[in-house]
C-alpha cells in the first residue's frame, strides 16, 4: 500500500535557488567567517562520498555514552533523541529548526568523533523526483529493501550489516535497515513543487508547503523506516534527506530582499493540531488555500520498517516532551529552547535562524 499523495495543481515560477554566500560580511556581527560548504552528493568526488559513509559507519560502530533509551551507538543517540522529541518536532512550528539544529549535530559528531573533514551532504531530490529507484544516492546507500523482510542488501551496501537497535517507532528490536521505495510518492520533490514552496510569502505557507510536500517526499519515497515518524533516522538517507530540506528553508531566507525579515521569522503551533500518528499530523488551518482536504499529510501505513500502528503510541518509558522557552503560549517564538539530550547543547530557535551565526556556520552549493 502506498501513501496517498497530495497532488495539488503547481503555478510555481522558475526554481530560484539564491544563496548567502553574496552577502557583505559588513552587514553582520556574527563570528562565521569561514563557513563549511554543504555539497549534494551526487556533485562528491569518490573520495569524499567514501569518506562519508566511513564516517557514519564509525558512528554506528562507536560506543554511545548519552545514556538514552534503546542506543547502543552514538549513531543510535540521533535516533533516540529524534524518538523522544518526535511528537513535538514535526507538525510544528519548530519542525524546520529542530532538523537544522538535529543536522548539525550530526555534521558536528561526524568530525569530531569520526575524523570526518568533509560536510554533511544533501541529497537534490529535485533530480530524482518521481525516479527514486534508479537514483544514484539510493544506490550508493544500498538501493531499495529486498522480499518481504525489505532488508537492504548485505552486500550490496557498505550498510548491509548495520544492525538498528531502536524502532520501529517506540518501539526498541534488532533490525535490519529497511527500505520499501515508491516513485509515485517521490513525485513531491519535483523542481516545481519545490519552487511552489519558495514562492511562499510567510514561514506559515513555506513550512507547511515545504514539510507537506518535499519533506514527505523523501520519507515516503525512500519508505519502510524513513517513513516512520519516529524512528526514521535508522536510515542514513535521513541525513541527506533532512539536509535538502534544510537548504529548501536556507534558500527561503536568504531571498533577494526578505533576508533580514525572515531570519527572524517564525510561528506555527507547537502541538501538532489533533495530532493523531495513523491519521497523519496535522497542519494548522491553511492560510492560502495549499492543502486540500485541510492540511493533513499522507496517512502513514504499516508494514516492515514501519513497523505497527501501536508502535507509534508513545509508551511510559518515554517521557511526553515538553516545549521549553515557550512562555506557555501555544504559538512557536524565537525563544523556544530545542532540545537535545546531550548530541549538541540546547539552543534557542533564535540562535539558529541563521546558518552564518554564532551557533552554525555552513553554507550549501
Ligand atoms: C582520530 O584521529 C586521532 C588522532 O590521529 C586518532 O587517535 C583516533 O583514533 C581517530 N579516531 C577515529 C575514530 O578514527
Ligand atoms: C487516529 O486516526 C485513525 C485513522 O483515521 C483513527 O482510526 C483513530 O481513531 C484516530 N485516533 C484518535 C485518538 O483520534
Ligand atoms: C493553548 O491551547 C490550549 C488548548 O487549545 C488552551 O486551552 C490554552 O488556553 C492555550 N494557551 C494559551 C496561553 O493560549
Ligand atoms: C536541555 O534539554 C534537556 C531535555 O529537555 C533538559 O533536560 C536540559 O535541562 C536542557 N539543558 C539546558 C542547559 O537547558
Ligand atoms: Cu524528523
Amino acid at each position: 500500500m502506498l501513501p496517498q499523495l497530495l497532488f495539488a495543481s503547481v503555478l510555481g515560477c522558475a526554481l530560484a535557488a539564491p544563496t548567502s554566500r553574496q552577502v557583505s560580511p559588513l552587514s553582520r556581527k556574527s563570528t562565521c567567517t569561514n563557513p563549511l560548504v554543504r555539497k549534494a552528493w551526487h556533485t562528491l568526488t569518490p573520495a569524499e562520498k567514501k569518506a562519508y559513509i566511513d564516517a557514519e559507519l564509525c558512528l554506528m560502530n562507536t560506543p554511545g555514552n548519552l545514556g538514552l533509551r534503546g542506543a547502543k551507538s552514538k549513531y543510535d543517540e540521533f535516533q533516540a533523541v529524534h524518538v523522544y522529541q518526535s511528537e513535538i518536532a514535526h507538525g510544528v512550528g519548530q519542525f524546520f529548526p529542530f532538523h537544522r539544529l538535529y543536522l548539525h549535530a550530526h555534521e558536528l559528531t561526524l568530525r569530531s568523533t569520526c575524523n570526518y573533514t568533509g560536510t554533511q551532504p544533501y541529497w537534490d531530490e529535485t533530480l530524482d523526483a518521481g525516479s527514486f529507484s534508479t537514483s544514484s544516492v539510493l544506490a550508493d546507500f544500498g538501493g531499495d529493501g529486498l522480499s518481504t523482510e525489505r532488508c537492504i542488501s548485505p552486500t550490496a551496501s557498505p550498510f548491509g550489516n548495520i544492525v538498528l537497535s531502536i524502532g520501529p517507532g517506540y518501539r526498541l528490536s534488532q533490525h535490519c535497515i529497511q527500505r520499501s521505495v515508491s516513485d509515485p510518492s517521490s513525485l513531491s520533490a519535483s523542481p516545481a513543487f519545490v519552487a511552489d514552496c519558495l514562492s511562499k510569502e510567510t514561514y506559515l505557507q513555506f513550512w507547511a508547503c515545504a514539510e507537506a510536500r518535499p519533506h514527505s517526499a523523501g520519507h515516503g519515497g525512500v519508505g519502510a523506516q524513513m517513513m516512520n515518524p519516529v524512528s526514521s533516522p535508522g536510515d542514513p538517507l535521513f541525513y541527506l534527506h533532512h539536509a535538502f530540506l534544510d537548504k529548501i528553508w536556507a534558500d527561503w531566507q536568504a531571498q533577494e530582499g526578505k533576508r533580514e525579515q525572515r531570519l527572524k521569522e517564525i510561528g506555527g503551533n507547537n502541538r501538532p493540531v489533533a495530532f493523531n500518528f495513523t491519521d497523519g499530523p496535522r497542519f494548522p488551518p491553511p492560510t492560502g488555500g495549499e492543502f486540500p482536504g485541510g492540511g493533513v499529510m499522507p496517512p502513514m501505513f504499516g508494514g516492515p520498517g514501519f513497523g505497527e500502528p501501536g508502535d507509534l503510541v508513545r509508551p511510559a518509558d518515554v517521557p511526553e516532551p515538553i516545549v521549553m522557552g515557550d512562555n506557555g503560549g501555544n504559538t512557536t517564538t524565537l525563544n523556544q529552547v530545542m532540545q537535545m539530550y546531550g548530541i549538541v547543547p540546547n539552543q534557542t530557535i533564535a540562535e539558529i535562524m541563521d546558518i552564518q551565526g554564532d551557533v552554525l556556520c555552513y553554507e550549501y552549493e
